[in-house]
Parts: structure tokens; sequence; C-alpha cells
């Protein structure tokens, strides 16, 4: 509820008058009142050269696949650094960009990474989750070591910002914060498929917290997905899996 008068719009009209101010952000919008709008120039296609963009642009997509088994062969530096450019351009709410990207390549913190996420996991395996769970990820062959997390070459982490804090430690609502990271993982899933490495996409369990920590990360960053990147392993294999038919994904209304 926007308040007239004062400056703040509170998350939860609710709460006491302490939370209320310890939880307020700034009524000021993310972006100028005065923002320039500037032309956009686009490059006009044929209508056949976007059929055949849009199906190389499926052939490449169709030929990703989540990989467990990684080479420790290097990737360099300035490659990372470019996919998470890409991931970067994702759209996001009021432009907010409420993302943070963590890419490791240090041994000791990936081994850091691996003790935490192998001993959530052996929880989750044993006993945590039900038999149904174990039952339905059977067929994938995974269990709770996680030998990429030390293979792969390097880590993604990424985080979204719930909230941004603006120069005066204010709050700033970070709107659609979780589809907009989501958007961005989705391009950098593809972004690292298109530039010829591997990933597997993975949301560890109870993780968050104790990875946040160990990276000195402030508690408005929560922990959305964990991206092994590198090439597969020479002897990897996947799970013999096929993909829905476009008959059973799509509706069209002409
Ligand atoms: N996160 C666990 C288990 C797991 C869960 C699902 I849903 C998968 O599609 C695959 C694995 C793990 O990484 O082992």
């Amino acid at each position: 509820t926007v308040q007239s008068g004062t400056s703040v719009l509170t998350e939860k009209s609710t709460e006491s008058s302490e939370k209320v101010n310890e939880r307020s952000f700034e009524v000021e919008p993310a972006l100028p009142h005065d923002l320039k709008h500037i032309p956009y120039h686009n490059v006009r296609r044929s209508e056949k050269e976007l059929l055949t963009r849009a199906s190389e642009f499926y052939r490449i997509a169709a030929a990703r696949r989540t990989l467990r088994f990684f080479s420790d062969d290097p990737v360099p530096k300035e490659v990372i650094r470019q996919l998470i450019r890409a991931a970067g351009t994702a759209p996001s709410g009021a432009h907010t960009e409420p993302w943070t990207f963590i890419a490791i390549s240090d041994p000791t913190t990936k081994s850091n990474i691996r003790d935490i996420v192998e001993q959530e996991e052996k929880i989750n395996y044993k006993k945590r989750m039900g038999i149904k769970w174990t039952t339905d990820l059977s067929p994938l062959r995974t269990n709770w070591i996680k030998e990429y997390l030390t293979t792969a070459p390097y880590l993604i982490l990424v985080f979204k910002q719930t909230y941004g804090i603006l120069p005066n430690g204010q709050k700033k609502i970070h709107y659609y914060n979780e589809l907009s990271v989501s958007i961005a993982c989705g391009i950098l899933i593809t972004a690292i498929q298109y530039t010829g490495l591997v990933t597997l996409t993975s949301t560890p369990m109870n993780c968050g917290p104790a990875i946040r920590n160990i990276l000195g990360r402030p508690s408005n960053e929560k922990l959305v997905l964990l991206l092994p990147v590198g090439y597969p392993a020479k002897d990897a294999t996947v799970p013999d899996l096929q993909r829905k038919d476009l008959t059973e994904i799509l509706v069209e209304i002409d």
C-alpha cells in the first residue's frame, strides 16, 4: 500500500510500526520519471529466413542435455564472463536486474560447496524425501555423491536479489525477481549449450543459506541455481529421454 504523504511503500500493512519501518521500501521509482525513449531498429528478415533461423535455434536447443559427468579440462575465464553477460541481458521487472552470478573456479571453494551439497543430499536421499521421490528419480541414476561439483572447471551460482538496496540504505522493490532470474537462467543454460559446453541444472535443496554464508553474500540474495560448467567427460552418458512432441505442448488458436 502506498502511504500518501510519506516516502515509503510498505511490504505488509498489517505489521507493527517497527517491523513496517524495518521492511520499508523506497517509493521513488526504480527508473527516472523522465526516462528517454529512443527509436528501436530491427533487422527485417524474410519469412524464409525467419524459418531457417527458428529451425537452427531449435536444433541447438534440442541438442542440450543435462550432464552429470564432467571433464576437468579448463575453460577460459573470458568465456564464462561472456556467458554471464548474456544472462544479464534478460528482461526484468521494472528493469531492476535482480540477479547476482558467482563464478567459482577456486578448488577449495568448489570443495566446500560440494561438502555442503553432499551432506544435505545424503539426508534427502536417505531420510528427508519419501519412497515416491527416490523411486521417481531412480531412472536418472542420481545419488548424493556430486563429483561434478569439484571436477567441472567452473561452478556458476545464480542468486536472486529479493530486494535491492539503494545508496541511502533503503530497500528497493525487485518486481518479479523470481521470474526475472528464472528467465536469466534459461538464457544462461542455452548460451552454455550454444557455446559448446555443458551444464547440469541443479537446485541444491536446503543448501542456500550455508552456501550464501561461505560466499559472504548478503541476506537479500537467495540461491536459485547451481550450474557446473565445462566439457563433458569422454565416457559421459545421459539417460535416453524423449521430449514431448509439439502437438502435446502447443495449442493453436487461429
Ligand atoms: N536434487 C537431487 C535430486 C534430483 C531431483 C530431481 I526433481 C531431478 O530431476 C534430478 C535429481 C540431485 O541432484 O541428486
